[in-house]
């Protein structure tokens, strides 16, 4: 196993002089870790040879508490296990809901940045053609690049991943689909998945869409290549509609022909297995559902982790992690061909607040970082943001950034690598296109406020300290006005970076 020496170790290997053997890869962290402005550039095979394939995971409305490592009622354990060997984020946060967090992670800025179109699920363009993204600045460092799953970024091909630096693209161009017919709501985007834009009549034999990504992830890791990868892969579940079948349920998903909206069976008979019985002891049918599609995503993970075990590229390939928001908890059904309405299916414990929340639990989700050999095994409990990732993996791979790229985040390697902090920041949230719900943290503190109407008084907020109270339940705005004052210009500073109709 390859380990990346101490930092010390490494500063005093690199002053000491040139007879040692040390690779581009190794320079690269110094660069990294030290600041040094990096000037590499990776071209050749050998080069490439030293750089790690990435493969960043984003799930779908997986609440916090819908992953095993922070909730033992639920069955994932190729998930907790590559989070127990890795950089677990015990404070990672996300915007409220789908293209917002997707906008986040593949540019690396805050969605308002591109507008208010950016700021909710929409099939509309998120950013303009010519916009950075993960995509971009792999494929400009010598990485093949592929996209597999949910792109919902501009759901018509001329706005597809393909133009944003993906050479290769299949799943859904739109949001969430039919897990076995892989359709989108019914209208211009219905007919979504595709291969390179293209669009794949029929359902794909009927395969499930989490299988279907498994199989396209599975196949892109064998390929022979002479560079590095990056995957982009984004998984539809655990979204509604949920629907399991065959192997992770006894009997095929059916309605009740005399209750039709509820599901068929609610006898308490066990449809989900699991080695440690967790799916078939949860009483309620619609929470053994979304207990049973964790089980099936986490079960892909699997599949695609072996993968790289099989091809030799398991310590050379870097595992980002992340939902996109938090839980959904009811679900009114008929969005989707053949789907049900849901009712208290999740939970928003231990946070207040569910998905389009910027409440805690909207915005504050499972993940972690997997690098074997790499990093070590840790718990982070500093705040960190999917803006991060991008400056992150560009530090990791060398990338230059361009004042094109504008990012937000921040490069987290201090914490990944070593034991150090980051920049003292604030982080950020406002969602919707017409914006009603507002929200910003600095250190413990968290300001609030819901409605339409911009936060131009520091009085149009709650304040609360995350610590102390993490469910969010104690405004303690009047008790702490310097804080308010403090926060509230935070605040204006970022949004007046935001692209807000009528004022640019
Ligand atoms: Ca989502």
């Amino acid at each position: 196993m390859r380990r990346h020496p101490q930092f010390n170790e490494f500063k005093k290997s690199l002053l000491l002089g040139g007879i040692m053997k040390i690779s581009i890869f190794q320079i690269l962290i110094i660069c990294v870790l030290t600041g040094l402005p990096n000037t590499l550039k990776f071209v050749d095979a050998e080069e490439n040879a030293q750089r790690p394939n990435v493969i960043v995971i984003i799930t779908d409305d997986q609440g916090w508490a819908d992953i095993g490592f922070n909730n033992p009622n639920v069955y994932s354990p190729h998930l907790d296990r590559l989070a127990s060997q890795g950089v677990k984020f015990e404070n990672h946060y996300v915007m409220p809901q789908c293209t917002p967090t997707r906008v986040a992670a593949i540019t690396g800025r805050y969605p308002g940045r591109f507008g208010p179109q950016a700021l909710a699920a929409n099939n509309a363009p998120a950013f303009p053609l010519g916009t950075p993204t993960l995509g971009t600045m792999f494929q400009e460092s010598g990485y093949s690049t592929y996209l597999c799953g949910k792109w919902h970024l501009g759901s018509d091909p001329s706005h597809g991943p393909n133009h944003f630096g993906f050479e290769h693209s299949y799943g859904s161009l739109a949001g969430a689909v039919g897990m076995y017919d892989h359709r989108y709501r019914s209208g211009k985007f219905e007919q979504s998945w595709h291969r390179d834009l293209k669009p794949i009549p029929g359902n794909e034999n009927g395969t499930h869409a989490t299988d279907l990504i498994a199989m396209e992830a599975t196949k892109i890791i064998k390929q022979e290549r002479q560079k590095p990868f990056f995957l982009y892969l984004a998984f539809h579940a655990v979204h509604t509609p949920l629907d399991e079948r065959g192997t992770f349920t006894d009997q095929p998903t059916a309605l009740d022909p005399k209750n039709p909206d509820r599901w068929a069976r609610e006898d308490g008979i066990p449809w989900f297995h699991d080695p440690r019985g967790i799916i078939q002891d949860e009483k309620d049918p619609e929470k053994r559902l979304l207990l049973a599609a964790i089980h099936h995503m986490d079960y892909a993970v699997g599949q695609i982790v072996k993968a790289l075990e099989e091809s030799g590229q398991r310590e050379n390939t870097l595992i980002l992690f992340s939902s996109d928001n938090g839980p959904q908890v009811n679900w009114p059904g008929n969005a989707y061909p053949d789907d049900l309405k849901l009712s208290q299916f999740n939970q928003t414990l231990p946070m207040r607040g569910k998905k389009t929340d910027v409440w805690e639990g909207g915005i504050h989700v499972p993940a972690f970082a997997n690098w074997p050999g790499q990093f070590t095994a840790k718990t982070i409990a500093e705040p960190v943001h999917i803006i991060d990732w991008f400056p992150t993996l560009a530090a990791l791979i060398g990338y230059q950034a361009t004042p094109q790229n504008k990012w937000d985040g921040v490069n987290l390697t201090p914490v990944l690598f070593e034991n150090r902090g980051l920049p003292k920041r604030d982080l950020y949230w406002i969602w919707n296109k017409k914006t009603n719900r507002w929200a910003l943290r600095y250190g413990p503190w968290k300001i609030v406020k819901y409605g339409a109407g911009e936060p131009s008084q520091k009085t149009d907020w709650q304040l609360f300290h995350l610590i102390e109270d993490p469910q969010e339940k104690n405004n303690i705005s009047e008790r702490h006005p310097d804080v308010l004052d403090q926060l509230h210009q935070l605040f204006l500073m970022q949004r007046g970076k935001d692209q807000v109709l009528g004022n640019r």
